[in-house]
């Protein structure tokens, strides 16, 4: 008893350093067999291996990738060639776009070095290029995808968790996610989430793009149900039946009525499509306690378009979004071709005749933004230039300028310039400098 005693402290030591160490593990595309992915010239030549060595070790691993060209090989059905996918261990960081000759992380905004690519040959493709798993990790179970591009999944096979995420996939999760200059491109989904699909604690997306994913139920960009901070992202070109862009549903964990639960500062919605409801994003769900609670601000939409109502949004009546600082313009839908009823805006320039609870003439315009084609402000005439309530600033929720500061007034701006000119925020995503 008294040696087990004894022991005991030095184990809760030695468990705890463990706890605290942080694997980190190299891979190159080009690598010789047989590395132990300790170091760039013993780097592994797959990233399935280092994501087999993640998940082995107790520790939170972080995983350097080499610029190239990566296709997953780990199968989670033996018998099937298309469940192959890069099976993430929630805790674990992936960052791309590194280079092994000098050892240098990828520079700002890089993310098309380094691919993940569902692209099999002729099996097909996989059915999630990434897989985030639960995983019980001992400290922080979030994962990290940085400066990679996600491409070529194609979840529609036939089992139920064949059908959603064909980019990223994480069903029913208790971990969380973080994209970080992400390009998520050409994925798609039988049913939803055809870039990302993300049921789980929490979820970030920051510096990313989605564009050109397809679902043929809702999210052809995302569908998310979780708490959720979106900054400095951009959706183009996404397509699904609800929600071309993005559907954003109330978290699973039960919340305090009142919470909010997504907040989006500074992103853009281009081009987006929908059959059915909300061309850029849609938001389901009916009542104060059943449907997203969020905050769009400063946040440019345009050119979306839907085959029934919401151009650029639909939400239920009764929902509790709202939208400041912003600009809808020129999205269309048989019926309502901005904003579905019910959806408050405010502070913003809003497309059409203006039947919105922030009613135009009050807080809002239905002025020509003057956009140039990425959504910039075209001239130094628009009357989105200074508009901005200084009363709804949004805040650095991601730390897009990577000072460690999340409690200061959004910095930069979708160009990754300085986000405040002259002497208020513009509408929009952009500042005209
Ligand atoms: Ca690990
Ligand atoms: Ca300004
Ligand atoms: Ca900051």
């Amino acid at each position: 008893m008294r040696r087990s005693s004894a022991l005991a402290p030095l184990a809760v030591i030695a468990l705890a350093l463990a706890l605290r160490a942080q694997n980190v593990w190299h891979v190159r595309s080009d690598a010789l067999p047989g590395g132990d992915g300790s170091s760039w010239s013993s780097a592994f030549d797959s990233l399935d291996s280092a994501l087999s060595a993640a998940r082995a070790s107790v520790a939170q691993d972080e995983i350097r990738i080499a610029r190239g060209r990566y296709r997953p090989a780990t199968r989670t059905n033996p018998a099937d060639p298309r469940s192959a996918t890069f099976l993430v261990p929630s805790g674990t960081k992936l960052q791309g776009g590194w280079n092994p000759f000098t050892n240098a992380p990828p520079p700002a905004g890089l993310a098309v070095a380094t691919q993940l690519d569902g692209g099999l040959g002729s099996v097909g493709a996989a059915y999630h290029v990434v897989t985030i798993e639960m995983f019980n990790q001992p400290t922080d179970p979030r994962a990290e995808l940085a400066n990679l591009t996600v491409t070529h999944g194609r979840a529609n096979g036939v089992a139920s968790g064949d059908v959603d995420g064909g980019g990223v996939y994480l069903p029913a999760a208790t971990s969380s996610v973080r994209l970080d200059t992400c390009l998520v491109v050409g994925n798609s989904a039988a049913r939803d989430g055809g870039g990302l699909y993300a049921y789980c604690i929490n979820v970030q997306l920051k510096w990313s793009r989605f564009a050109d994913n397809q679902a043929g139920g809702s999210g052809g960009g995302a569908w998310v149900k979780a708490s959720t901070f979106l900054s400095g992202t951009s959706f183009a070109r996404n397509s699904a039946t609800d929600g071309g862009g993005y559907v954003g549903l109330k978290p699973f964990i039960p919340t305090t009525a009142g919470t909010v639960h997504l907040r989006i500062n500074g992103c853009r919605f281009k081009a987006n499509e929908a059959t059915n409801l909300g061309g850029a994003m849609h938001f389901p769900g009916t009542g104060i306690n059943n449907a997203a609670n969020y905050r769009i601000l400063n946040c440019t939409f345009s050119d979306n378009q839907a085959g029934v109502a919401g151009g650029a949004l639909s939400g239920p009546l009764g929902g509790v979004g709202w939208i400041i600082n912003s600009i809808l313009w020129g999205d269309s839908a048989p019926l309502d071709s901005e904003l579905t009823l019910g959806i408050p805006v405010d502070y913003s320039i809003v497309d059409g005749p203006g039947v919105y609870p922030g009613s135009v003439g009050a807080t809002n315009m239905n002025f020509d933004p003057l956009l140039n084609g990425d959504q910039s402000l075209a001239s130094n005439t628009s009357p989105a230039i200074d508009a901005s309530s200084g009363l709804f600033t949004p805040q650095d929720i991601l730390d897009l300028d990577g000072d460690g500061i999340t409690a200061e007034p959004l910095p930069l701006d979708m160009a990754r310039a300085p986000r405040l000119v002259g002497n208020a925020m513009d509408l929009g995503a952009y500042e005209h400098p």
